[in-house]
């Protein structure tokens, strides 16, 4: 429904308690007070908001309607919205608010129309309607929320209908996961009450993403299921490469490019088909991004086709309802968030299927730095679901998991059902997995050492830098608890932390993606002068005078402070 396109005013605001008397401004009078850089008041209230009934689905008048200076709204086209730099203090506690509320810029999202244009991300090859098969299935569109931010739910659900053939949706399932924000009570039943595909499900209780999901697909009546997060935009022309994939083969899932909405000024920023990523894990079972692998490559002529992924980051996928079904859903022992996406990848190449990534589909997501919501407490809810999964599906490979986690497994519940379900679809083993879908995993069965690397002499140990710091990679007190202080020394002579190798190109000792072409990350230890001798440099490791950062020196075996060792360093 693009009906209100040309003004958009009303819609956009977020209604909040009706008690709380605040000021009414009108976003059209909050934006124009944004271009004057004098954003003096904040767009928080409008009361009229969920009283304007929106236009009906059906009525297409709007096509002649004149669409006046559409430009002329904050973010359009996915440009960012950047806030002036000295704010009016109310301005400013707002905007904290926003941020403390939900990990992104909730104001400046509320300053965006909630059917904002986006470029067009894709390659002139997909948008050729003869690629796609005539008679795509439908699908139902299941979007879970938890205390979702007004607009950015209201635009995830716009840019759905606004931006999908109307006969490819069946409905819009929106799971309400025992949210207490005000503004997702009533108003979000009166907001659709016009949108006949707009189906909204309250769950009785918190259940988290994963049950959420759950209850969603219990509505689902359509072929196809489609999941997208509530904080997403689906760009034009997302739908039909997802469908088409799943029409030519009901195994295949499929999960569009996922583009970033940047947190803080909702920038939408596309990636280009070369630069489409896969996705993979590490042994703390935690998501990763890769580009394409060589092999992948070489199956395709343009960088536009579907190419083949290990895993799914989780959140936006469609899967034949029947295969998902047939593959048990989703584990309903997972609780509130983490490891589904990995259980259902797993699931997906073992038990017959295929997952894909298909650079056709774009979808941006806001990605956060951190979970605003509430988790459970006194359980670690992640390491629970990431058991569950490591028992079920990985085999023997579930060892390298645990060793991670110290060896302590915690309760984990009851998983036999899911064992029966595995046993029961015949499902291939976690070693074929390894081998055929995700070659490239370093296995920590195939480290020469694994472990601390203590510098010895002193109680100091190399310690890892948080993931996405460009620190210098230091030193710090051996723990003897693994984490940061777990290094593998691979048969090729890197210094690995799953992905990541220790580098060094004459400055800093870094971590570095690892390349697999040696040089500034090739390190040979010799257990007999305990020196750890770096290859393109020729110099070696060493702790400096002061015992609080590594240098490097040339090799001399008399200086102690050169002398390292190695965790579990097997010599054979
Ligand atoms: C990623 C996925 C997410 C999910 C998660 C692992 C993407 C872009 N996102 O994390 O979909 O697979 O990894 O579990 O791939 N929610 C609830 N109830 C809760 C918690 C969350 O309904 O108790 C909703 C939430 O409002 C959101 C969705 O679940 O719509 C995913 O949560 P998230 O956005 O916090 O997860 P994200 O993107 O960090
Ligand atoms: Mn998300």
């Amino acid at each position: 429904d693009v009906a209100d396109r040309a003004a958009p005013q009303e819609a956009d605001v977020p209604p909040t308690a009706k008690h709380k008397r605040v000021k009414v401004i009108p976003r059209q009078q909050a934006v124009d007070s944004l271009h004057r850089n004098v954003a003096a008041v904040v767009p928080v209230e409008d009361k009229t908001a969920h009283k304007q009934p929106p236009s009906k689905e059906d009525d297409k008048s709007f096509l002649d309607a004149p669409v006046a200076n559409l430009e002329d709204n904050p973010g359009e086209m996915g440009k960012p919205v950047n806030l002036p730099k000295d704010m009016p203090p109310d301005m400013k506690k707002a905007v904290d608010d926003g941020w403390s509320k939900n990990a992104f810029n909730q104001y400046v999202s509320d300053l965006i129309s909630v059917h904002r244009s986006l470029p067009d991300p894709r390659d002139a090859w997909c948008k050729d309607s003869a690629m796609y098969l005539s008679n795509l299935p439908k699908t139902d569109v299941i979007i879970c929320f938890h205390n979702e931010a007004w607009s950015v739910l209201i635009r995830t659900v716009h840019s759905v209908l606004d931006r999908s053939p109307p006969e490819l949706i069946g409905e819009i399932i929106l799971v309400d996961d025992y949210s207490d924000m005000p503004h997702l009570k009533r108003q979000l039943e009166d907001y659709f009450a016009s949108y006949s595909m707009v189906k909204i499900v309250r769950g009785p209780q918190r259940e988290g993403l994963i049950r959420a999901r759950l209850l969603g697909a219990k509505y689902a009546k359509s072929p196809v299921i489609t999941y997208l997060d509530s904080h997403c935009e689906c760009a034009e022309g997302w739908l039909e490469p997802l469908l088409d994939r799943i029409a030519r083969n009901s195994t295949t899932v499929v999960c569009p490019v996922i583009d970033v909405i940047d947190d803080t000024t909702l920038e939408f920023h596309y990636r280009d088909s070369s630069g489409v990523n896969v996705g993979g894990f590490d042994w703390n079972l935690q998501f990763s991004w890769h580009s394409v692998p060589e092999r992948e490559k070489k199956r395709h002529n343009s960088t536009s086709e579907p190419v083949y992924s290990p895993t799914m980051a989780g959140g936006l996928f469609s899967i034949d309802r029947k295969f998902f079904e047939r593959l048990g859903t989703y584990d309903s022992g997972f609780d509130i968030w983490g490891g589904e996406n990995l259980e259902l990848s797993f699931k997906t190449w073992m038990c017959g299927g295929t997952l894909e990534i298909v650079p056709c589909s774009h979808v941006g997501h806001i990605f956060r730095k951190r979970s605003p919501y509430k988790w459970r407490t006194g359980v670690n809810v992640l390491k629970k679901n990431s058991v569950r999964l490591a028992e079920v599906w990985m085999d023997d490979y579930a060892k390298y998991y645990y060793q991670r986690i110290g060896m302590d497994k915690g309760d984990f519940g009851d998983i036999s059902e899911r064992q029966k379900l595995r046993e029961d679809l015949q499902c291939k083993s976690f070693q074929w997995y390894l081998d055929n879908i995700y070659p490239e995993l370093f296995i920590p069965g195939d480290a020469v050492a694994n472990g601390e690397i203590r510098s010895i002499n002193t109680n100091m140990c190399i310690d890892a830098p948080k993931t996405g710091d460009e620190e210098p990679v230091s030193v710090y007190e051996c723990h003897g608890q693994g984490g940061h202080q777990y290094w593998m020394l691979s048969k090729t002579g890197e210094i690995r932390r799953d992905q990541a190798c220790l580098d060094y190109a004459g400055k800093d000792v870094i971590l570095f993606g690892c390349h697999g072409s040696k040089g500034n990350q090739f390190w040979t230890y010799r257990e007999s002068s305990k020196l750890l001798h770096h290859g393109s440099s020729g110099k070696c490791l060493a702790i400096n005078e002061a015992k609080d950062k590594l240098v490097m020196e040339e090799c001399d075996a008399s200086h102690l402070r050169q002398h390292w060792m190695m965790e579990n360093y097997d010599s054979s």
